[in-house]
């Protein structure tokens, strides 16, 4: 069956993939499995037919048959449940695949979130250039420890698996929005190779289309 993904009509971020669909897409396309996709604007996500599939009027949602999921760890991790490719085969790499998957979006995404955030709702407040080395001194702190972790390797946890794939998405959005990730080239060199993978970049390609076209019109 083919599933159903949620994304923006009109993404704030116009085409450069940093809106959470594009981590679904790209698992998609990993496992080689094709999708649809239902765009809704603003005004249709908080609206009761889409809460009833996000309970916080969000995208991506994924249906597929009777099963509607939001949350995008969730929906990647039934991606590489159903399908080869995003997972070790043996239980002990699942596992800690499945943990940097965590590690992604627990521990390494909240301070880019937060960082972003605040430029966005609090750059005119007196407070926001004391918190702001605050804030990125958080984030160092965690890239520090993800270069160390990762050293030369190529990903995180043997082949390429959902754990990098996640974490990959994570820090292309700090990416966009700083300069912080050329601190640390071993980090640079991972998320290129992410960006590099052919399945990132018809997902890509597929999330630009929705820009391109809604600028058209
Ligand atoms: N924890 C949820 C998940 O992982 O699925 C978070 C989902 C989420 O934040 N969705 C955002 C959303 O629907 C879109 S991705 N926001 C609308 C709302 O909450 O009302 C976040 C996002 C938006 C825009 C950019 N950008 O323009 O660069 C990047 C990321």
């Amino acid at each position: 069956m083919t599933p159903t993904i949620t994304a923006f009509a009109n993404s704030p971020d116009r085409g450069q993939g940093l809106a959470r669909d594009m981590r679904i897409r790209w698992a998609l396309e990993e496992v080689g499995q094709a999708y649809e996709v239902r765009l809704l604007s603003f005004a249709e996500m908080k609206e009761p037919a889409h809460l009833t599939l996000h309970p916080f009027g969000q995208i991506p949602t994924y249906e597929e048959g009777d099963l509607a999921l939001f949350e995008t760890g969730a929906i990647t991790f039934h991606i590489a449940e159903r399908h080869a490719g995003l997972l070790p085969r043996d239980a002990e790499g699942r596992a800690r695949a499945i943990a940097w998957m965590f590690a992604a979006l627990n521990t390494v995404e909240p301070p880019i979130v937060e960082r972003e955030a605040a430029s966005y709702m609090e750059r005119d407040k007196p407070w926001h250039e004391h918190r702001l080395p605050i804030m990125e001194d958080r984030i160092r702190t965690r890239l520090d420890q993800l270069s160390a972790r990762l050293g030369e390797a190529k990903w995180l946890n043997g082949a390429f698996s959902t754990g990098d794939l996640m974490m990959v998405s994570v820090l292309l959005r700090l990416k966009a929005s700083s300069d912080m990730l050329a601190e640390f080239p071993n980090l640079s060199a991972y998320v290129a190779r992410g960006e590099a993978r052919p399945a990132y970049k018809r997902a890509f390609a597929a999330q630009l289309e929705v820009f391109e076209a809604s600028s058209e019109g």
